[in-house]
């Protein structure tokens, strides 16, 4: 068995039902094998609301966590900048602890750095900016207190309005920013960081080789050539990644 297992970026949700199954697919097997399991942000496409459990869909995907909790492995969550508004009510729903942005942990004696990774684009100004302000308790305290339809409206049209933006975007300002990842790992005493977001599966030897930057691949399976995968933490201390066959990359 292993001692962690590290995912992110599933974006689920209910019209991408092949990425669903093979998150389930993934519960059931592989998950159920580690001492810890991480989720590391952007496991849904967008939570409006710990309310939002009444639909099916997010149900089950709870019911799922929570049955890997209940066959012994520890599972903790670090929020994505879709699925922020996960609360106390989803974690119990789900067995699973909510963890902080960034996260240091000692596991298999080694020391890593844990976060979702788009606190570090800084380059993308404005959306910095909404970051800073959906993560305001009281804005966040003012969003929930909307009916839950009236939510997933909101973030519906914040959605059309992004995808539009973002494609006048530059490849480059949605990657993360280097001075930003210089001070994670300063902040946190680290030298290995895991983290998602990007959507840019990679091991980053930076300041040669003594720091490394490990970065999660979303998962898509609702398309022609599927893409997925995690990273695992063995007893040596080694870590690995592997793709969506479950194939070991590095
Ligand atoms: C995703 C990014 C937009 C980058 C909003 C509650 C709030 C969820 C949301 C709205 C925005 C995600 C879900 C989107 C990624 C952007 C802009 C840049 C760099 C709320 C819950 F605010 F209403 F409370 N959101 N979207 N960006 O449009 O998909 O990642 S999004
Ligand atoms: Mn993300």
């Amino acid at each position: 068995p292993t001692v962690a297992l590290f995912v992110s970026d599933l974006h689920l949700q209910a019209s991408l039902p092949r990425t669903a199954a093979a998150f389930l697919a993934f519960l059931q097997t592989h998950a159920r094998q580690t001492q810890r399991l991480y989720l590391l942000g952007d496991i849904f496409e967008y939570w409006a609301g710990d309310d939002d459990l009444a639909t099916p869909f997010n149900q089950q995907i709870a019911d799922a966590i929570k049955a890997v909790r209940e066959h012994g492995v520890e599972i903790f969550w670090i929020a994505g900048n879709r699925d922020f508004l996960v609360g106390q009510g989803f974690a119990d729903a789900a067995g699973l602890a909510l963890l902080d942005d960034p996260h240091v942990v000692t596991l298999a004696g080694r020391t890593l750095a844990l976060a979702h990774g788009d606190a570090q684009c800084t380059d993308d100004q404005a959306y910095m900016a909404f970051r800073a302000q959906v993560r305001q308790p009281a804005y966040q305290q003012q969003f929930l207190a909307m009916p839950l339809a009236q939510r997933k409206a909101i973030i519906e049209g914040m959605r059309k309005n992004s995808q539009d933006a973002n494609q006048n975007k530059s490849y480059e300002i949605m990657d993360v920013n280097a001075g930003a990842i210089d001070q994670l790992f300063a902040q946190t005493g680290t030298d290995t960081l895991i983290h998602g977001h990007t959507h840019r599966p990679a091991l980053h030897r930076l300041d040669d080789g003594k720091r490394l930057r490990y970065v999660l691949p979303d998962w898509e399976y609702d398309v022609e050539t599927p893409c997925g995968g995690w990273i695992s933490l063995t007893a040596d201390g080694a870590l690995h990644r592997y793709d969506a066959a479950g194939t070991v990359i590095i």
